[in-house]
């Protein structure tokens, strides 16, 4: 286990506790010792740590220091299998996977999507991609990290995965706070509000679902009604938050879409439909 940060911590202690033979390494030696009194054995360098395992797990801030610590490592990588937890991005894996390769290391990249305190629990999800042998090989100890799902051989996939489902927290959990804004800016109870507002979300699950079958399909459905309707309401959803200084952007977005859709003579379409105006790369 390269790597004993929160998550690099709770990922050793988790494969200790199940009784796997577990070296410990990391920059700032200090965070070891915790994990030694619980079984593990600390290595003083990076490399010696990999060359005292086959699997070789990797869990540091970012790809700039997984780039440090693995020119560390070096040729030492040989005949090891190399699975990095860290975040960063598909193209981040795909060169990982190279610089394995190159090494005579297999590269399985995995992420991370839960909180250290679950790690060892399904609550938390690993998305892997890369070497499916290594993956066979090695997925029962990995399945005891948490809900592991393999995304295929090449391996980018896992951080595709991460990085559209982090984003899409994002992009969903910014919306909600300009949402709070504006029922704060009306003098409604902000809790209260997020209280009704996590069941009408829990409710929007099966709608991701006909959406995306819509956006696969190109069959897209009236779902929230038909654009015309829609549309109708959005003069007077964008003039209310501009009366109390609430943000518009995204509002202006939906609008500018919806009108232009319906301009293209799609108006009896649902929501889903915009997909096809958003910008392809
Ligand atoms: N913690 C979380 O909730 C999230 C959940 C989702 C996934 N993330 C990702 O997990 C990676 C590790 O995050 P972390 O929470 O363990 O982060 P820290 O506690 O800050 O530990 C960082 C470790 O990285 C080491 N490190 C940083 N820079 C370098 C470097 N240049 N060379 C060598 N090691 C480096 C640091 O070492 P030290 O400061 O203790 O010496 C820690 O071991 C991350 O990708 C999250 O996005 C976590």
């Amino acid at each position: 286990m390269l790597g004993l940060g929160d998550m690099g911590s709770a990922i050793a202690r988790t494969f200790i506790s199940r009784g796997y033979r577990t070296t410990v390494w990391n920059r700032t030696a200090s965070k070891a010792l915790p994990l030694v009194d619980s079984g593990a054995t600390a290595a003083p360098t990076a490399a010696e740590a990999v060359a005292a395992s086959r699997l070789v797990v990797v869990c540091l801030l970012d790809s700039t220091a997984v780039d440090e610590v693995l020119g560390a490592v070096d040729a030492a990588a040989a005949g090891t299998v190399l699975v990095n937890l860290t975040s960063g991005s598909p193209q981040q894996a795909r060169a990982n996977e190279r610089w394995a390769n190159e090494r005579g290391a297999a590269y399985l990249d995995g992420k991370i999507m839960g909180d250290p305190p679950y790690v060892g629990t399904p609550n938390v999800m690993f998305p892997f991609s890369g070497s499916r042998s290594a993956f066979e090989a090695h997925g029962p100890m990995l399945r005891e990290l948490g809900t592991v799902v393999y995304h295929g051989e090449d391996a980018g996939s896992a951080a595709v995965e991460f990085m559209a489902q982090v984003a899409m927290g994002y992009e969903i959990l910014i919306g909600f706070l300009h949402t709070l804004r504006l029922v704060q800016a009306e003098g409604a109870d902000v809790a209260d509000f997020a209280e009704r507002a996590a069941s009408s979300v829990a409710s929007l699950s099966p709608l991701l679902t006909s959406i995306g079958n819509a956006v696969r399909t190109g069959d897209y459905p009236p779902d929230l009604g038909a654009l015309n309707v829609q549309a109708a309401l959005m003069d007077d959803l964008i003039s209310h938050r501009e009366s109390i200084g609430v943000d518009v952007v995204r509002m202006r977005e939906v609008k500018d879409l919806m009108d232009r859709r319906i301009a293209d003579g799609f108006g009896a379409q649902g929501f889903s439909s915009l997909f096809e105006l958003l910008a392809k790369s």
